[in-house]
């Protein structure tokens, strides 16, 4: 079978002659309407995007190319990173390439380790990793081959490239980080023997006599590689890139985003959480405790984090992926028997709450206590974890952008003042404004 680069080689053009034949022939063609309650609401639900790595069902959440993610639960991040650019699954050889590749280019360049250790000692595992990504744009192939004029029907070879280049550092990087951030001792370096994500297992140094750890690793990368196009990180990501900023740009504004509570540093919330409901009732809460604990919460005016969704309306199935490896490897543990609770209890406590539209847990709830049951506690590094997953959907997102000639992402703004008039006009009503002194 052909290599990653020849498979692309081959479709990119296919892609693009794709685009742009919809875009021209049926331009006109009316996909939806905006309301009001959408412009004001996060544009839930509004049809803007096209993105064809992978699409989130409400009720049937993550499907890649058209294969349900639980289907996907055996398969490498890096078979994932493969399916998500070419549509297909590498065989054996293409895999071997691929990971060969890899590996040939996992070394960092000794300043990201100097920048790194330049930077306050109680940073955010997460600025660090931004950081460290954003550091090496000097080293994009894109950013220099543009410059030198590179024709538009190129933008994806250096891309790739570059994408290949930052998710080959990225297990250093990440074990570097963790090990740093929280006293663990000297850094691990990867072993060219190893697949990727047995090499982000590795770097952390996380002791795995039988390794289950590197197998929860595995799971979680994939689990975590993509979710559409429309989530904070990606759309984030996808608007810089659109500006033909490259990827080391892009995918570091993208992890910015990731790092917010609202998405992925839920993942260290939801541990958060946990523990708090431990230490507050000194193990396992009674059903009526942990009720009373998650009203508090609620009435608090928090989140309880790992539930609920902008898209999905079930339980997640990459919670669900997890849970089933918890119960299979762990379920004897204090913390994962609370995240087992919390997940009996707490959906029919939000489904009381009118406004909360999806009260079932999403993929945050529970890899946090499946980590801490390995030794992973730490739980500020989880979301680092997120975004070393998340490179591959990001890095596979923008190859493919960059091919199709997507353009520069630029919806238009109104002002309020023009929303009341617009209104105004469709309703009939009188809207006052407010008196500002
Ligand atoms: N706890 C408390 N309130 C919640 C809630 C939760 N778990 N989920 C939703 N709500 C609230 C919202 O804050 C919102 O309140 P306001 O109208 O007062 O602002 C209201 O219910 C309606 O929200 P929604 O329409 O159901 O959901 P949204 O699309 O607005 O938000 C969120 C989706 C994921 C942000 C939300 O469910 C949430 O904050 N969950 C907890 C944090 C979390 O787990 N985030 C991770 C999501 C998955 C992800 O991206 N991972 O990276």
């Amino acid at each position: 079978m052909a290599t990653l680069r020849e498979t692309l080689a081959y479709r990119i053009p296919i892609f693009r002659e794709q685009r742009a034949f919809l875009a021209k022939k049926y331009a006109n063609v009316k996909v939806c309407d905006v309301t009001v309650g959408q412009i004001y609401g996060g544009m839930r639900g509004v049809l803007g995007l096209v993105t064809d790595t992978s699409s989130v069902d409400p009720e049937t959440g993550l499907v890649i190319r058209g294969i349900p993610i639980k289907q996907l639960t055996d398969r490498l991040p890096e078979e994932i990173f493969f399916l998500l650019l070419t549509s297909k699954l590498p065989d054996e050889t293409a895999l071997k390439d691929l990971q060969d590749e890899l590996n040939q280019r996992s070394e960092v360049p000794g300043y990201v380790w100097d920048v790194l250790n330049a930077m306050p000692p109680d940073s955010h595992p997460m600025t660090m990793i931004s950081t460290a990504i954003l550091v090496m744009q000097r080293e994009s192939l894109f950013a220099a081959q543009y410059e030198e004029g590179m024709p538009k029907e190129e933008f994806w070879k250096p891309a790739l490239e570059d994408s290949l280049n930052i998710i080959a550092r990225l297990p250093d990087i990440a074990g570097y980080i963790y090990r740093k951030r929280f006293d663990k001792g000297p850094r691990i370096a990867p072993d060219p023997s190893l697949d990727w994500g047995a090499n982000v297992a590795r770097t952390l140094g996380i002791p795995d006599p039988d390794g289950r750890f590197t197998k929860l690793i595995r799971l979680y990368l994939t689990l975590h590689s993509d979710h559409e196009g429309g989530n904070v990180s990606a759309f984030t990501s996808r608007t810089i890139g659109s500006a033909l900023s490259d990827i080391y740009y892009a995918l570091s504004g993208g992890l910015n985003g990731l790092a917010g509570p609202l998405h992925g540093l839920a993942n260290q919330e939801c541990l958060r959480w946990v523990l708090m409901l431990r230490d507050k009732f000194g193990g396992i809460p009674t059903d009526e405790q942990l009720r009373q604990f998650a009203w508090e919460t609620l009435n608090s005016n928090q989140v309880i984090p790992g539930y609920g969704h902008a898209v999905l309306r079930v339980t997640d199935p990459r919670f669900e992926a997890l849970y089933e490896f918890g119960m299979k490897h762990c379920a004897d543990d204090e913390i994962f028997q609370i995240a087992s609770k919390i997940y009996q209890v707490v959906p029919g406590v939000l489904q009381q709450v009118q406004k909360i539209k999806d009260p079932w847990p999403n993929v945050d709830a529970i890899s946090g206590p499946l980590f801490h049951h390995f030794g992973l506690t730490e739980y500020p590094f989880y979301t680092a974890m997120f975004g070393v997953a998340r490179a591959l959907g990001i890095c596979a997102q923008y190859i493919i952008a960059r091919g199709v000639g997507r353009p520069i992402t630029r919806p238009k703004s109104i002002t309020s003042e023009w929303l009341i008039n617009y209104i105004e006009q469709q309703t009939g009503d009188k809207i006052e404004r407010p008196v500002l002194e």
